[in-house]
């Protein structure tokens, strides 16, 4: 019997909810925090919502009052995880001042809230690879990003996670926490939210095969306008149905995707080590968008996905960050930690899940 209670922050995200899958497995109690919407979000959650060790609080992280009374009310809690964020890059130039309340001020609302409670649960801030932004450590032709690479942030919700990151340093200092920040690298799953380049690249595939697959009659397809595909009916030059292309922005950057289930159980592991501090987690392997395509398209035996994509201004940010290849080492040798799904077998499980 675990005597463990943990209050995971972000429960109805990608994040919130494999932790919690993981920590039920460990017969923790589980307190998800979620705030609360007109519409449901718990699509995530919906196999737990029964489980007689899981709960529900609600509360919202960018009120403090609200922050408060829930950590109050769970005093013997044994470990907090902040995953809730405004997690979205592109809607951090659009809402920068939102994204700074969720993303930056959130993470103060818990770590102050620990302190005038006096709390002595361990504390998990999920800290980001977008704040090495531009930056990057180098030898010979060889780039990389660790724990002593500076930041240097691209976007508002890059600041926003930097500030958080020095606050959850600075608690630990000053204040004695036992408070670790996990720099995460890009991780993805059959959850992640459809926004994000990957899903919205598998979705599309998914959706694309269910269209083709219903057409009832004989088509040549064109896929020579700019915009959609369009079929042809063979009987004679009309226009069938057609389908929107997929629509994408800079297909040229790198990053270094890993599978959310591995990255959860690093966060959980961080916590369990006597001295808190912070690691950076990812898979050591880096990809460009258009190789994500390529395996994606693959995966379903399309070799030549050029007249299917678009490339739309609309998705292209005003900053980039163009290079993200994350090193693990501090982690592994910790605690042992490496990624246990390589970025072939992400790939193909987002894919066929979205096949499903
Ligand atoms: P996600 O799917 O976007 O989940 C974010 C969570 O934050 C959701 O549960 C969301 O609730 C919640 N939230 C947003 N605003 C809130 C508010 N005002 N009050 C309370 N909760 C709020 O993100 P994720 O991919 O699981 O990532 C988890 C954390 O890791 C985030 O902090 C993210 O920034 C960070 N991170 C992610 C990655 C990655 O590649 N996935 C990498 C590095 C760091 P709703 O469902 O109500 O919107
Ligand atoms: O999937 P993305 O939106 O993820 P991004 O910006 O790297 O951020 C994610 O990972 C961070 C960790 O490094 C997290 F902190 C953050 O919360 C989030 O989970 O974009 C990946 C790349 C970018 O270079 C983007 O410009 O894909 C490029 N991209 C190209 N076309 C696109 C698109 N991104 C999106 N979302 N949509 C597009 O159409």
């Amino acid at each position: 019997m675990n005597n463990k209670k943990a209050l995971i922050f972000g429960i109805t995200g990608q994040d919130g909810s494999y932790l919690a899958d993981f920590l039920l497995g460990k017969s923790y109690k589980v307190v998800g925090v979620s705030r609360r919407t007109s519409t449901d979000n718990k699509s995530r959650i919906q196999h737990i919502l029964h489980y007689p060790n899981f709960s529900l609080q609600e509360c919202d992280i960018t009120d403090a009052h609200s922050v408060y009374w829930t950590l109050d009310k769970h005093d013997d809690a044994t470990e907090i995880y902040n995953l809730a964020a405004q997690s979205f890059v592109g809607t951090s130039f659009r809402q920068p001042g939102l994204t700074w309340d969720v993303t930056g001020k959130g993470c103060l609302n818990i770590l102050q809230s620990i302190v005038d409670l006096k709390l002595n649960a361990r504390f998990y801030q999920a800290s980001s690879s977008e704040m090495f932004g531009s930056s990057y450590s180098c030898c010979g032709n060889s780039k990389w990003q660790d724990e002593n690479t500076k930041f240097l942030p691209q976007s508002p919700y890059a600041i926003a996670k930097c500030a958080a990151h020095y606050m959850t340093r600075l608690y630990r200092e000053a204040y004695g926490l036992h408070a670790s920040a996990g720099v995460l690298f890009n991780h993805e799953s059959a959850r992640r939210g459809e926004q994000f380049v990957t899903r919205k690249i598998t979705k599309w595939i998914g959706e694309y095969l269910k269209w083709k697959n219903s057409l009832t009659e004989d088509f040549d397809f064109d896929l020579k306008t700019s915009n959609e595909i369009w079929t042809i009916r063979k009987s004679g030059a009309v226009f069938g149905p057609k389908f929107p292309k997929l629509r994408l922005g800079n297909l040229d950057a790198y990053r270094d995707w890993g599978h959310a289930a591995d990255f959860v159980e690093a966060m959980w592991m961080m916590l369990q080590q006597d001295q808190p501090d912070d690691y950076v987690i990812c898979t050591g392997e880096t990809h460009t968008v258009r190789e994500f395509l390529d395996a994606a398209f693959g995966r379903v035996g399309i070799d030549n996905w050029s007249d299917l994509v678009v490339q739309d201004p609309e998705f292209y940010r005003p900053a980039e960050v163009d290079y993200l290849r994350g090193t693990y080492a501090k982690a592994k040798n910790k605690f042992g930690w490496t990624p246990k799904h390589s970025f072939i077998d992400l790939v193909n499980c987002m894919v066929d899940a979205d096949l499903q």
